[in-house]
């Protein structure tokens, strides 16, 4: 049988059929404060489309249940949608096995447990930890505590003014010591892109656990977890399209076999006696107590909805985007990008001259604009940035240059009150 070629899809095809996808997202369409909604805070959380909302209508109207308990219908079903949404993100990040993929709370949980773990299972005094400047809080405060209590050292590499991690600053950092690298993929304040596949394998050589956030990457660009060689990742359903309270962290077998249980309850053991108890393998070692099913299920279609899109017109689309906002904004007077490194993600903070970042989100918010203002928990970014706060635009599939316009107009009010 012959191969029928594809047709090759332009730029205005791809923009066309964006806007078409955004049909599918029920929040989008609403005014604020008399004006229609622009939301650019995607890297806050991203709204969800009508797949995501009816897979978990669908699972609460027709399988509710508790999961691995019961042997009634209702519960093999949820059993085998909450495993089946497991099975899609470990496609998702092309992980070996489903058996690998934790779910949790989110990014935050993820670095949680791996830290705790390592505290507990790997770290010495005198051994040390490395992360960079630019990480999240989720990713410096757990480590903090895995160091206190293990006696290790947090070490961090530097960042340039645009933004970058400095050049060779890793490999120099990296001694016989060094237990962990753990390093954010997408910076949220930032919007750069690590290398995180070249630290994996510096971290690698000198026998360190390579740990990355991905909460800011997988809606924007194909996760290949065995490509990029690191031991573990971590990202948030919210930020893909997916409900909120549910995420997964990828660890290899081996890792999560070494770790200890996070926490204790119910569904992670094997024999519980009062003098002793023996538990469950990973996943099941890590998901104490009921997870959140209906979560996991919407994960799942959030997930399966993304690849229908598909990530490499995602990352098309949305470096067209970055592109057009990033000329327009730079053409403000007054206007400071923070973060310009090349190859950057689709977030773009800034200040101006004139207006506190506060004082913009609020001029911004009564012309129906919503964007992010403050550290964006990244309060180490914003002492080296030597800014007190951000306000930042993060953009997503949905947002149109129409929507870049009319932010870049708001922000020229702003800078009209503000005078
Ligand atoms: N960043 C932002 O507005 P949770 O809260 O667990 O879903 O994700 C935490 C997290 C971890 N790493 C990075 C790089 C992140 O961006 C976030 C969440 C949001 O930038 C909320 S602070």
């Amino acid at each position: 049988m012959t191969e029928r070629a594809q047709p090759i899809e332009t730029a205005a095809d791809l923009r066309a059929d964006m806007l078409r996808l955004r049909e599918e997202f029920p929040a989008l369409h609403q005014r604020v404060r008399g004006r229609p909604l622009v939301y650019l805070d995607n890297a806050a959380t991203t709204h969800k489309p009508r797949v995501v909302l009816e897979a978990m209508t669908r699972f609460y109207a027709e399988d509710n249940s508790n999961i691995h308990r019961g042997v009634h219908a209702l519960s093999v079903r949820a059993t085998e949608a909450y495993e089946q949404a497991r099975s899609t993100v470990a496609r998702f990040l092309s992980a070996p096995s489903a058996s690998e993929i934790v779910f949790l709370r989110g990014t935050t949980e993820a670095i949680n447990l791996i830290a705790h773990g390592l505290a507990h299972c790997r770290l010495r005094p005198g051994d040390e930890v490395l992360i960079t400047h630019m990480e999240h809080h989720s990713n410096i405060v757990p480590w903090q505590m895995a160091c206190k209590q293990s006696g290790a050292t947090l070490k961090v590499v530097p960042i340039t003014d645009n933004g970058e991690l400095e050049h060779g600053a890793v490999e120099r950092m990296l001694t016989d010591r060094t237990r962990v690298v753990s390093v954010v993929h997408v910076s949220n304040s930032l919007g750069t892109v690590n290398p995180v596949r070249e630290i994996c394998a510096l971290a690698h050589k000198v026998g360190a656990v390579a740990v990355v956030d991905g909460a800011q990457a997988v809606a924007h660009m194909a996760v290949d977890v065995q490509e990029i060689g690191c031991d573990a990742y971590a990202f948030s359903g919210h930020k893909l399209m997916g409900p909120t309270g549910v995420g997964a962290l990828w660890a290899r077998q081996e890792l999560l076999a070494e770790l200890p249980p996070y926490q204790g309850g119910g569904d992670m053991i094997e024999v519980v006696t009062f003098e002793k108890t023996t538990y469950a393998k990973a996943p099941a070692k890590f998901e104490a107590g009921t997870p959140n099913i209906s979560g996991a299920v919407g994960l799942g279609a959030a997930v399966s909805f993304i690849e229908q899109v598909g990530l490499d017109r995602i990352h098309a689309y949305d470096t067209w985007l970055l592109e057009r906002a990033t000329e327009q904004m730079q053409a403000i007077p007054g206007l400071r990008l923070i973060g310009t490194a090349p190859g950057k993600a689709a977030i773009l903070a800034f200040t101006l001259d004139t207006a506190h970042p506060h004082d913009i989100g609020t001029i911004l918010d009564m012309e129906g604009v919503a964007i992010r203002t403050g550290h964006h928990c990244t309060q180490p970014v914003m002492v080296r940035m030597g800014v007190p706060a951000t306000a930042r635009a993060s953009l997503s599939l949905y947002n149109t240059q129409e929507e870049i316009d009319t932010l870049c107009r708001a922000v020229n009010k702003v800078k009209e009150v503000f005078q």
